[in-house]
């Protein structure tokens, strides 16, 4: 076969290439700073934190601006034509929405301006006073950024509140930002009319799609709230124009709402200034961002990756294409079969991911594969091998008549499913595990530029730089960062740890926002401003840097317990030690102050624990009744213990009882969240009964 011949030939060339590049590149060095004592690193090419990369441009609002102008004619906001919606149903009765959906609908930046101004004056027509707070609850749409921008231009603060938030965190962060205008979708409006009784700031409502949810009609009688469709608003505003009102850059740009896990959501109140820091950062890291570019805008507008994302697109003259995760690729769920996906119709060059998404596309293509089989399975394994060890180590190690080969015959097809021009995956939220990573690198052929940043730090941290293609380290300081790492006693945690040092990661500079809303409490315990003026963010994260200054998240505080003779238990840690078993699908690890030992949670891992049971001739009625015999429980611990001793952990560290449970954890179940982090206060109060069991057994 001709690919054997490239394949032994190219090679070389290849390990010619690695070495070259693979100098040992300095991302980030040590810094001087003041505060609390630690080892702190800057990075390498920004010896002080960037404030703004545009001269005399300190707001969003202005950001905006100067970007219609100077594009006024490019494609700036794009919507898909609904073609039909249809309600399909599946064999088992369910019914599901399918939609065709139809090409991309644009504004340009100067008809967009136009509508940004015209929300902006409908905002003072409909009533909206000055200092009064705006919250928008709404899916990612055009609508949105609109209603942003336009609430910048005015001054006003928007409280942004996740979506998927349930009724209780959704009342508390209306209540605490005394808003008077709610925007929102026919979903969100239906969720705040069930509420509405006791919302008492609540005066206008402005519907993004005009449309009325079914239990419209229950709104008691004692709610006064007028109801105006967005497109009203912008009427409204056409006619009877205001002007704008601009904000400073220390004025607070938006409240944002995020589902902590645990307890009511904390509002982190960000500047403008706070924003246009990371923003200014981020631009320093994609390569090459400009108008040529064309970003697909689907994740959540309430998350600040986004938020920020495209506040710097809207900077630079790239389109933007909204579209859904329900709807991204030609088989997402609610898509009618044989009509086109939102992002195989815009065609991206730019997206930003979370890691869960990631891992959907990489599981789609792997099944994919598999089903196929034969000839294509082998040929898609083979070039997968080829490709990995071909960027491991480099990713300039990459280029070359191989990879065009691979790419027509096999990774092609793949690319098509994202629309064929991806060229840079911004990923954050959680980390990112090696293999996808390394997955969507080939697949894609573009790299991932992977994030550490937090709410409260406005997403500002540490990114990972373009050329680096080393897996599982979250990158270098982003030019508006100090990352600083400062002893942990308690955990064993020393920034004087050799051969590196490990500590809390801190977090300082201009991107750090101003704190939690009404909440100075919480904000003194976890903000700090040092000696010289500059803030800290203390993350509660385990961090160790590498040799050229890029950090690794290798702990979370939080999740350390003192047991009952003195030994700290990093739950975290043995948790990651143990989920290697193959009978794992997920662990939660349980300490307390009050026992001597651990205890864990365990999903078992349904192929491999019935293959088990199979060879081992045991008879089960359903895999819950499986989880429930001794001799399963008995296998997997034994498999725990076989980890546990891989990984040197100590006694005390392994958990002495487990329970099996059948049914995986999932964040529609609300066990682990949207990034599959396992939510720790949750799964405790659902499995308190079986919690409390493996204790009073002993
Ligand atoms: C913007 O609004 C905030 C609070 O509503 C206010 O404190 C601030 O002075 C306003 N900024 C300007 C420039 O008027
Ligand atoms: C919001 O405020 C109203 C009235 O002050 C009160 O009845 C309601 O319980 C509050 N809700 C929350 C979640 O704080
Ligand atoms: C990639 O590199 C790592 C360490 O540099 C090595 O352990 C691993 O085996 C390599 N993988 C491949 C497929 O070459
Ligand atoms: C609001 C804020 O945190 N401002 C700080 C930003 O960082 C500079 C140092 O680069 C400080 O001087 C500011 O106080």
């Amino acid at each position: 076969m001709g690919a054997y011949m490239v394949g032994v030939l190219v090679p070389l060339v290849f390990t010619l290439l690695l070495r070259s590049s693979k100098n040992g590149k300095k991302r980030g060095v040590p810094v001087d700073v003041g505060g609390e004592p630690g080892y702190a690193i800057r990075n390498c090419r920004f010896p002080v934190p960037v404030e703004s990369a545009w001269e005399g441009i300190t707001t969003l609002a202005e950001l905006f601006e100067e970007a219609c102008k100077q594009h006024f004619d490019r494609r700036l906001l794009g919507t898909r034509k609904l073609i039909s919606r249809e309600i399909e149903k599946s064999e088992g009765g369910r019914s599901f929405e399918k939609l065709h959906l139809g090409d991309y609908e644009w504004l340009t930046y100067g008809q967009a301006f136009e509508a940004v101004c015209s929300f902006a004056s409908g905002l003072v027509k409909l009533g909206h006073g000055r200092e009064e707070r705006v919250a928008i609850f709404a899916d990612t749409c055009q609508e949105w950024f609109i209603a942003l921008q336009g609430c910048f231009r005015r001054n006003v603060t928007v409280v942004t509140i996740y979506a998927s938030l349930g009724e209780e965190a959704l009342c508390h962060s209306l209540n605490e930002t005394e808003v008077t205008t709610v925007i929102c979708g026919q979903k969100e409006l239906k969720k705040v009319i069930d509420i509405s009784g006791q919302l008492d700031t609540v005066k206008r409502i402005i519907s993004i799609d005009g449309e009325l949810p079914p239990n419209a009609e229950s709104v008691p009688a004692s709610v006064s709230w007028t109801l105006t469709s967005f497109s009203d608003v912008l009427r409204l505003g056409q006619q009877n124009s205001v002007d704008p009102e601009l904000p400073l850059p220390a004025d607070v740009a938006v409240i944002m709402y995020t589902s902590g896990s645990t307890g009511l959501p904390k509002g982190v109140m960000m500047t403008h200034k706070n924003i246009l820091a990371t923003g200014s950062a981020v631009l320093t890291i994609v390569p090459n961002l400009g108008t040529k570019d064309v970003y697909m805008a689907y994740l959540p507008l309430a998350h600040i990756l986004e938020l920020a994302a495209e506040n710097i697109m809207a900077a630079v003259g790239i389109s933007i294409g909204y579209g859904s995760p329900l709807t991204l690729t030609d088989t997402s769920n609610k898509i009618k079969k044989g009509t086109k996906g939102d992002a195989s119709m815009l065609r991206p060059t730019l997206m930003a991911c979370v890691p869960a998404i990631l891992d959907r596309v990489r599981d789609g293509v792997r099944k994919k594969v598999d089903a196929t089989g034969g000839l294509s399975k082998t040929l898609f394994n083979m070039a997968y091998a080829r490709r990995l060890s071909a960027v491991n180590g480099s990713w300039f190690g990459a280029w070359g008549l191989e990879r065009i080969l691979w790419d027509f015959l096999v990774f092609r097809k793949v690319r098509a499913i994202l629309g064929g021009r991806v060229r840079f995956v911004l990923s954050g939220g959680a980390p990112l595990s090696a293999d996808t990573q390394r997955f969507i690198n080939i697949c894609l052929g573009a790299p991932i530029g992977q994030g550490y940043g937090l709410t409260e730090t406005c997403a500002g941290g540490t990114f990972s730089e373009v050329d680096d293609a080393s897996v599982g380290r979250v990158g270098a300081p982003l030019p508006c960062s100090y990352i600083k790492l400062i002893d942990w006693p308690e955990g064993g945690y020393l920034t004087s740890d050799s051969p590196m040092a490990r500590g809390e990661i801190v977090v300082g500079g201009p991107n750090v926002t101003v704190g939690y809303f009404k909440n100075e409490e919480k904000t003194k315990e976890v903000y700090k401003v040092d000696e010289r003026g500059m803030r800290w963010f203390y993350t509660g994260d385990i961090g160790h840097f590498h040799a050229d200054g890029c950090l690794e998240i290798i702990d979370r505080k939080k999740d350390i317990v003192k047991l009952q003779h003195g030994e700290y238990v990093s739950l975290g840690k043995v948790e990651a030690a143990l989920i290697v078993s193959p009978y794992v699908d997920n662990i939660m690890l349980h300490a307390d102050p009050f026992h001597s030992f651990c205890v864990a949670l365990v999903v078992a891992s349904q192929t491999t624990v019935e293959d088990w049971a199979s060879k081992q001739g045991i008879q089960w009625v359903d895999f819950a009744d499986l989880c429930r015999k001794e001799e399963t429980v008995k296998e997997v611990s034994g498999s725990l213990l076989k980890a546990a001793k891989a990984a040197r952990l100590e006694k005390f560290e392994i958990p002495a009882r487990i329970k099996l449970l059948s049914e995986p954890w999932t964040p529609e179940s609300g066990l682990v969240t949207a990034a599959l982090k396992i939510k720790r206060e949750t799964i405790r109060k659902v499995f308190s009964d079986d919690l409390a069991k493996l204790y009073s057994d002993s």
